[in-house]
């Protein structure tokens, strides 16, 4: 039994197309997860995670913090990239080797060769928490694509289409995966529906999401 067996008998990981764009690789990051929370450790002992504000004035059920040259924030004011950290003042900490390499690698697996991610949100789900239907328009360049990689207990994942109205598919994301969203993906409205109860034998109560992006 080698870790290939984990994969395929191709040693690749199993790729599903969720839409066009939108490329799934199931376990992509799975020999890669010991280093990946190692590094979400490092990063959450400078930049720690904390419930930020909607401009609506609503504390995210989600935590959140960030890593890289920006980061994604939200208070009262609106959404926007911040090279500092608000509650520190600080820039927030660097991207670890591992976010870059890996986004580098599911982003040329999923048809996007030279991606270079400047910024990482790592979200951090507990049973419960959620995020509403929304699109990703922050960024500077909708022609980069966006990375997301899944950790610990399993969600469902909302995918809609170009109007908030679209019809949603529901996609189970599971530890290890790794989706790809570019092209015509890339501006979709999403969500993640309720967190369920469970207990993940490496993170406990919770998920942890990153987002590897191209904001400047
Ligand atoms: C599809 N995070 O941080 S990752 C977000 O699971 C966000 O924490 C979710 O949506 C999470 O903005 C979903 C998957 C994802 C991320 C960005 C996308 C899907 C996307 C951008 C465009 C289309
Ligand atoms: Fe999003």
């Amino acid at each position: 039994m080698t870790s290939r067996d984990l994969f395929d008998t191709t040693g690749e990981a199993r790729r599903e197309d969720i839409a066009p764009g939108a490329v799934l690789l199931r376990s992509f990051c799975r020999e890669r997860i010991d280093a990946l929370l190692a590094a979400i450790d490092g990063v959450t002992a400078m930049a720690p995670f904390r419930h930020m504000t909607t401009p609506g004035g609503y504390r995210m059920s989600a935590a959140m913090t960030n890593c890289g040259n920006t980061g994604w924030v939200t208070d009262r004011k609106g959404y926007r990239y911040s090279a500092a950290d608000p509650e520190s003042g600080r820039p927030w900490p660097a991207m670890p080797p591992v976010f870059l390499t890996l986004a580098t690698e599911a982003a040329m697996a999923g048809g996007h060769p030279g991606f270079l991610p400047d910024a990482a949100l790592i979200n951090r789900y507990e049973p419960g928490a959620r995020l509403s239907l929304h699109q990703d328009r922050n960024e500077r360049d909708f022609a980069a694509p966006i990375v997301s990689v899944s950790l610990g207990l399993p969600a469902t994942f909302l995918f809609g289409g170009e109007t908030r109205t679209d019809k949603q598919q529901r996609i189970r994301l599971q530890h290890g995966d790794v989706v790809v969203w570019g092209g015509p993906a890339r501006l979709a409205f999403h969500g993640v529906a309720p967190l369920k109860e469970g207990e993940h034998p490496l993170l406990g109560r919770s998920r942890i999401n990153l987002t590897l992006r191209k904001a400047l």
